[in-house]
């Protein structure tokens, strides 16, 4: 199997996670951000992650994707219980996290962004739905507070580092995909608990972290 994606994009992590989480052997591909006859050719829409099954169909969506490989690929493992306290955290936490990522997205030396025209046109794309980079990077001594508030609340919701609710779950999928979103971002206050969660996620998922790119 294939998976179209970008280095930067959480939803490819989230289809990314479940690969190495049952150790499925599975082909990255990276497209360049500005390609988009490849996504249109095979499933309509210029989108990533998209997975090419066994059998040459292709599949967007990265929960169904997730799904897809978890209830064919060996034992389901996603079987724990969800905790709405975390889909919660995640939703007040996009806000502050969204205009810290992006703009250092933009900056990093990640394959979709290999030829200087995939990289103008990721930054013209986003500034013109979310605003100027240049804006966003401004705010960022108030965003970092916020989110390093929001990364406190968090550690009590974690109740192990190899699974937020205990056993591995969608939820899992979700806040790891944000945790190394965030990791980009340079001079955040990780505790110890989120810290530990989100390197042994890192690691059973078999998706490197960015914090080597971090600005
Ligand atoms: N609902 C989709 C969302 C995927 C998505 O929004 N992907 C972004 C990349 S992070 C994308 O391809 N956007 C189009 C673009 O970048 O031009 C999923 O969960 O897979």
């Amino acid at each position: 199997m294939k998976l179209y994606i970008y280095e930067h994009c959480p939803f490819c992590v989230k289809a990314r996670s479940i690969f190495g989480l049952k150790n499925v052997p599975v082909s990255l591909k990276v497209l360049l951000n500005d390609d988009e006859a490849t996504p249109i050719s095979m499933v309509g829409k210029k989108v990533v992650p998209i997975l090419q099954l066994e059998d040459g169909g292709y599949m967007p969506e990265s929960m169904d994707i997730v799904h897809y490989i978890d209830q064919h690929y060996g034992q389901p493992l996603l079987t724990g219980p969800l905790n709405p306290a975390i889909a919660e955290w995640l939703a007040v936490n996009h806000s502050s996290s969204y205009p810290l990522v992006l703009p250092r997205n933009a900056n990093a030396p990640f394959e979709e962004f290999a030829t200087p025209a995939a990289r103008a046109y990721f930054v013209s794309k986003k500034e013109a739905a979310n605003g100027s980079f240049e804006e966003h990077l401004s705010h960022t001594p108030g965003l970092i507070k916020k989110v390093n508030q929001q990364l406190r609340e968090l550690a009590p919701l974690i109740q192990l580092a190899n699974a937020c609710n205990g056993e591995l779950s969608d939820d899992d999928i979700h806040l790891f995909a944000r945790l190394r979103s965030l990791t980009i971002v340079a001079g955040l206050d990780w505790p110890t608990r989120v810290a530990d969660y989100r390197d042994n996620l890192a690691k059973q998922t078999q998706v490197n972290l960015l914090t080597s790119v971090a600005q």
